[in-house]
């Protein structure tokens, strides 16, 4: 690594200091978007290995390549360590990332114009999930449900059951980006056999929790596909997997290539591997429970102080703060200010907003970073308390400068994992 380092700084300063100056704003910071996290250190190696050199169109033991001895096996661990590790039936490993295994489970089950149940933006759901920007909006027929604003954010499954009756859906669609609660995987399943429609659950958010464990698998439920990304709770490189159940592996392989993709990316597919097997130790266990009691400690404190979460708290790794109602903030001045004192959060609209996606009324933070560096509860309360500080205070810049200092100094006791101090 170092080697390598050594060289790109001779070669390219300019890339080599950017990359610099990233690792030190991780360093110095608090990471909340609930989105990322800080990867391992042997994930990082296999990454930046002459894999990334490799053609392997096509699936282990039938490929449009040559020389796939060493592909094939790397193919077929992560295979074999997804299914294990989620009790499918079926994976595929292939996806680049989050958008393209979603495109890729619809169009293999879908017909264009097909009609598909999925939660609202504003509620918590994916711009996969048929946002009207989305391509996916424009090709199928997405009928979305929401939250109950007054019932901590609970689905309506009666009334979803009967919209499904209505509308005769061929997909019920469950998963969010934005969702602080848990769902109720049987309900959605019976809502989805009931008008004979596939269920497919989106847990790119919570892959790595529900992988340790301490959230509910779909596939216990009988979902027929589930899809997660691997760079998030899961912790691994930039990815996307597809769980299914054997009937659907078939369609979902022609789905990911020739359907939708080209060659795989094979650094990032033996990444995969080297994260999967990380998240079937214990030690990984831990990990995600320590994320799921941090959330749970942050909203306390943030709570505490009376600031509004939607939902009114949260049941996983994520929270939503409406910063117009406790700041008079919207979640972009609320971004920038939280930016000023080191601490990453981000900008994000609240069920029904009123407001535009560039300037919503609220933000969204969460754990799974923070967690990984080593941060625990009471580190949390006091996130939350330099949080609220400059949330409440946003034009005091001396106040943002002693609060950035504190943060600064607290985030040296948490080393960067996989960059040497
Ligand atoms: N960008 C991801 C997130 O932040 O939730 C989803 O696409």
């Amino acid at each position: 690594m170092d080697h390598h380092r050594h060289l790109l700084a001779t070669h390219d300063p300019e890339i080599a200091a950017a990359i610099a100056g990233e690792e030190q704003r991780q360093r110095d910071g608090v990471e909340l978007i609930p989105s990322e996290n800080y990867t391992y250190p042997e994930v990082l190696a296999a990454l930046g290995t002459v894999l990334t050199n490799k053609y392997s169109e096509g699936y282990p033991g039938r490929r449009y390549y040559g020389g796939q001895q060493y592909t094939d096996r790397i193919e077929n661990l992560a295979r074999d360590r997804a299914r294990s590790l989620f009790r499918a039936e079926h994976a595929n490993v292939q996806p680049l990332s989050g958008s393209a295994m979603n495109q890729a489970a619809y169009l293999a089950c879908l017909q264009p114009g097909d009609t598909v149940l999925a939660m609202d933006l504003s509620h918590g759901g994916h711009l996969t999930h048929g946002a009207p920007v989305s391509h996916m909006g424009r090709l199928f027929n997405f009928v979305r449900y929401k939250t109950q604003h007054n019932q901590q954010g609970a689905i309506d499954y009666d009334g979803l059951m009967a919209v499904a009756q209505e509308v005769r859906p061929k997909m019920v669609l469950c998963g969010f980006s934005s969702y602080p609660r848990e769902l109720n995987y049987a309900a959605f399943r019976r809502i989805a056999s009931s008008v004979g429609a596939l269920a497919m659950a989106d847990i790119a958010h919570i892959g790595g929790l529900v992988a340790a464990g301490v959230l509910r698998n779909p596939l216990d439920d009988g979902f027929d596909i589930v899809t997660t990304t691997v760079h998030k709770s899961l912790r691994g490189p930039r990815a996307g997997l597809i769980l299914c159940r054997a009937a659907h592996a078939k369609a979902i392989d022609a789905s990911v290539f020739p359907g939708l993709q080209g060659g795989p990316h094979m650094h990032t597919i033996a990444a995969t591997a080297v994260a999967l097997r990380k998240a079937a130790e214990p030690a990984f266990r831990d990990y995600a429970r320590q994320t799921l009691a941090n959330a749970q400690a942050l909203a306390a404190a943030l709570l505490s102080e009376g600031i509004g979460l939607v939902t009114g708290g949260t049941d996983n790794h994520l929270l939503v703060l409406n910063t117009i109602d406790s700041f008079g903030l919207d979640g972009s001045r609320a971004e920038a200010v939280l930016d000023h004192i080191g601490i990453t959060a981000n900008k994000q609209v609240v069920p029904d907003d009123p407001h535009p996606p560039l300037r919503p009324s609220g933000l969204r933070i969460g754990t799974p970073a923070a967690t990984t560096r080593g941060m625990r509860e009471p580190d949390m309360h006091a996130i939350a308390g330099w949080m609220v500080q400059a949330l409440r205070h946003p034009d005091d810049k001396a106040l943002q400068a002693r609060l950035a200092d504190e943060v600064q100094t607290f985030c040296r006791r948490f080393p960067l994992p996989g960059v040497a101090a």
